[in-house]
């Protein structure tokens, strides 16, 4: 994506540009109307295609994903930022209207002090065109740095989410199970960030999301922002598996976990929920769940055969389908 410029600076640009030129003619009448052409052509047209430019870097949005609809209307907002690109939009095709408009003018202009007046008259039209849309212009800047810390997450790769309360061995296991050593991407409503590892088998890539401070607390102590990012997940995962530690060594109760088991099944009704007992090292205890040890890597081959079979029968066919905006 191109540096987004606010109102002033992009105008200096096409200004500068525009400054540097000078056109030789028959007279000074023909010199003078030929470089004020020339000049307003230029800064028009430096403005007109860079915030084309701008709208167009926003290449998500051809194929945006539902997951990412909703962590950008989280983030930003998806009608802002609508807006502030219609707006730039808008100013592109205003400012190649104004050139046209003023190139009709100069052509038309008989002297050399009407001719400069007409530059000067476009040049001051357009600068105020373009400060129309300098908070637009933050925004997009804005919203610009914000979604380049998405991209962690491949919305088209089939992904497993895993859940639990804090110290169940989230993160164990999704080291444990990833290829590579997890990439943390800073989502900003969460301050721990969002872990993402992958695994490969045969040919096909999968993708795995741990969710520190997201699904470890139920969900109806929730505020809205947090819910709307928590249930971003709802469209991100093909699979929730769901951590339980019945050592209770990481400070929380069988109880409260069942109960946050209870409300994670509700609010992703739909969604393939796998129930895992860690930390089978330390204790196991009498159950029909499948017991593993994110430490050890006792049970984990099973696992990822339950996970894999989970997801390639469960894949969503709406994950990779384009939602235009
Ligand atoms: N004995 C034993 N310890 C484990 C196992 N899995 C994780 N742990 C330990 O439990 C602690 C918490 O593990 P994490 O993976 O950080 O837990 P988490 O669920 O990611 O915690 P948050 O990120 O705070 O939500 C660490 O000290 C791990 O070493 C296990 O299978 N057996
Ligand atoms: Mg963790």
């Amino acid at each position: 994506m191109p540096t987004i410029l606010c109102s002033k600076e992009l105008l200096d640009k096409a200004f500068k540009k525009a400054s540097k030129i000078q056109k030789k003619g028959f007279d000074n009448v023909d010199k003078n109307k030929k470089t004020a052409i020339s000049k307003i052509s230029v800064a028009g047209d430096i403005i007109s295609s860079n915030l084309a430019k701008y709208v167009k870097a926003f290449p998500s949005f051809s194929k945006t994903s539902q997951f990412e609809m909703e962590l950008i209307d989280v983030i930003l907002g998806i009608d802002k930022l609508k807006k502030s690109l219609g707006a730039l939009n808008w100013c592109s095709a205003k400012a190649l209207e104004l050139e046209k408009v003023y190139l009709g003018k100069v052509k038309k202009a008989q002297n050399s002090e009407e001719i400069s007046r007409l530059r000067r008259e476009f040049y001051g039209r357009l600068s105020s065109l373009v400060d129309q849309i300098d908070q637009d212009l933050k925004f997009v800047a804005f919203a610009r740095d914000k979604l380049k810390e998405l991209p962690e997450i491949d919305p088209t790769v089939p992904t497993v989410v895993i859940a639990g309360f804090p110290n169940v061995g989230k993160s164990q296991l999704v080291e444990r199970i990833s290829t590579a050593r997890p990439k943390i991407a800073p989502y900003p409503f969460t301050t721990q960030g969002i872990g993402i590892g992958h695994f490969v088998v045969g040919r096909k890539r999968y993708q795995v999301v741990d969710t520190p401070g997201l699904l470890d607390r139920k969900l109806e102590e929730r505020n809205k922002i947090e819910l709307q990012a928590i249930l971003a997940l709802k469209h991100l995962a093909d699979v929730i598996v769901f951590l339980i530690d019945p050592s209770e060594t990481s400070g929380y109760g069988m109880k409260d976990q069942l109960a946050l088991l209870e409300s994670i099944k509700t609010n992703f009704a739909g969604i393939p929920i796998i129930e895992i007992e860690n930390k089978s090292d330390i204790v196991k205890i009498e159950s029909p769940r499948m017991k593993i040890s994110a430490l050890t890597g006792d049970g984990i081959d099973d696992l990822l055969g339950l996970i894999i079979e989970m997801l390639d029968r469960t894949r969503k066919a709406n994950n990779s389908e384009p939602i235009a905006i």
